[in-house]
């Protein structure tokens, strides 16, 4: 599918980069991240692309999730990877070879044609797939895009809401750090602590080729994140047994993008003629699920839950304030305890419009308080707390300004009547995206680019916020 620039774009705007950027990364079947860093599909990454491609054609932004959604597991899950086949093996670690995702995956349903990662990321598709649709709903009905869509997509949270409650109490929980999106975010310090690293020199990084050293996770942290994976693996990519035991954590992010998901698919399920109303339910339950296990109102911000917390002894909990137990549960409630870090990630349920008022307002004040900054420290949201110890303005999840998070805390500053400053985010980004030539991230009080340029999601929701 072309893209067509219909009325055409100016020389030099910043509709023209943008759609030059997604058309130099367009495989032919999907997007790719970055061509030098990330040269294959990534899960979340497409959710964004479609949002930003809907708007140069909505027939590629249609077949951007189609194949991202061909690669399903048996058992639901999306994975985060869809490895492109003519990619050599050693262009990106880890490479398929290191997943087998087609034997060790085959008891949870691995396809056999394609090789993929057996891990997920956030469910940003039913969100995508609803925004493409409206995009062109002509074409989409005459695709029958969201009819065979549809069905994928409800096994997608069918197995994020049963097979990953790992907590017991409604919230989808990650297995690794690469599954909530944020590598190395310092919410992981701890959790990833008790992970005994794979030795060094038992993978080779490619990442380390394209990127900084200091703008990417450390040596160690790799290790760790091999570590998870690996013994993911060797249990077949098995949930809820011993082979998930390391590393489960209840993110805010994570389950505010099901949430608002689920809101799609219940539209979704409306337009193709069937009733919605039960989604809508269950989205306002989980919505009261996530205020019940992750708000903190004394902080006005939402934290993770770290569910393996209670396996480390007294301190097992890290408690604050008096608010929480000796084991760290706050007013009762079970499982592990919240980790004292202020991410983006605990800012990100803005995005919900049915959130509490007193709620939505806290989170509004925390966004333009000294941890954030928004528009008096910050001229983009930080990825971590501005004050937290472990912050490091050009450090990848550890304080650099990213542009999906920003696109989100936009969309929910709008949705909660913050007019003005949703205007100015707004502006923010659009400013700093052109000029940081479409940067992967940023320093988030000079706007400085780290990491990638040319990056996918950061094109794709630029011409988002153009239109
Ligand atoms: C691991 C592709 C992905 C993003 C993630 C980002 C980064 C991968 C990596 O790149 O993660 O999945 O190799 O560091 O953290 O959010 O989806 O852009």
């Amino acid at each position: 599918p072309a893209i067509a620039y219909d009325p055409p774009f100016p020389a030099g705007s910043p509709h023209l980069r943008a759609a030059q950027v997604l058309e130099s990364n367009w495989t032919g079947t999907s997007t790719v991240p970055s061509r030098g860093l990330y040269p294959h599909q990534w899960s979340w990454d497409s959710a964004f692309i479609a949002i930003g491609l809907r708007h140069l054609s909505p027939l590629r932004a249609q077949t951007e999730l189609e194949t991202l959604l061909a690669a399903q597991w048996a058992d639901g899950r999306v994975p985060h990877i869809v490895f492109n086949p003519s990619v050599p093996l050693d262009a990106y670690f880890p490479s398929p070879d290191f997943w087998r995702s087609s034997t060790a995956g085959r008891a949870a349903g691995a396809p056999r044609t394609v090789q993929t990662s057996g891990i997920v990321q956030p469910p940003v598709h039913a969100l995508a797939a609803w925004l493409v649709h409206r995009a062109d709903p002509g074409l989409s009905r005459a695709r029958g895009f969201l009819a065979r869509a549809y069905p994928r997509l409800a096994a997608w949270h069918r197995y994020l809401l049963h097979r990953r409650d790992l907590g017991g109490g409604s919230l989808a929980s990650v297995v690794h750090p690469w599954e909530q999106g944020m590598d190395n975010s310092p919410c992981w310090d701890a959790p990833l602590a008790r992970i005994t690293p794979a030795p060094a020199r038992s993978f080779r990084r490619a990442d380390l080729d394209h990127g900084a050293a200091e703008d990417r996770p450390t040596d160690l942290d790799y290790g760790r994140y091999v570590r998870l994976a690996t013994d993911y693996r060797d249990g077949g990519y098995a949930d809820g047994t011993d082979a998930t035991g390391g590393f489960a954590v209840e993110d805010p992010a994570f389950n505010a993008l099901l949430i608002a998901s689920e809101h799609a698919l219940a539209e979704i399920a409306h337009e193709l003629g069937a009733t919605g109303s039960a989604r809508h339910a269950r989205a306002e339950r989980l919505t009261a699920a996530l205020v019940e296990r992750l708000w903190d109102p004394a902080e006005g911000m939402f934290f993770c839950r770290d569910l393996r917390a209670d396996a480390r002894g007294p301190d097992g909990g890290h408690g604050r304030d008096g608010t929480r137990g000796p084991d760290g549960a706050r007013g009762g409630v079970p499982g592990g305890a919240l980790i004292p870090e202020r991410s983006v990630s605990g800012l990100v349920p803005l995005l919900l419009p049915e959130l509490p008022r007193e709620i939505a307002g806290a989170l509004v004040a925390t966004l333009a308080g000294p941890h954030f900054g928004l528009g008096r420290t910050t001229r983009l949201v930080p990825s971590y707390d501005l004050l937290g110890e472990a912050f490091d303005p050009h450090r990848y999840w550890r304080g650099p300004a990213w542009f999906n998070t920003g696109w989100l805390l936009e969309r929910g500053l709008r949705t909660h009547g913050e007019r003005e400053r949703a205007d100015a985010l707004r502006e923010a980004l659009l400013r700093t995206a052109e000029e940081s030539d479409f940067a992967e991230y940023v320093d988030p009080r000079t706007g400085e680019p780290c990491g990638a340029l040319g990056f996918s999601w950061t094109a794709a929701l630029t011409l988002d916020l153009l239109h």
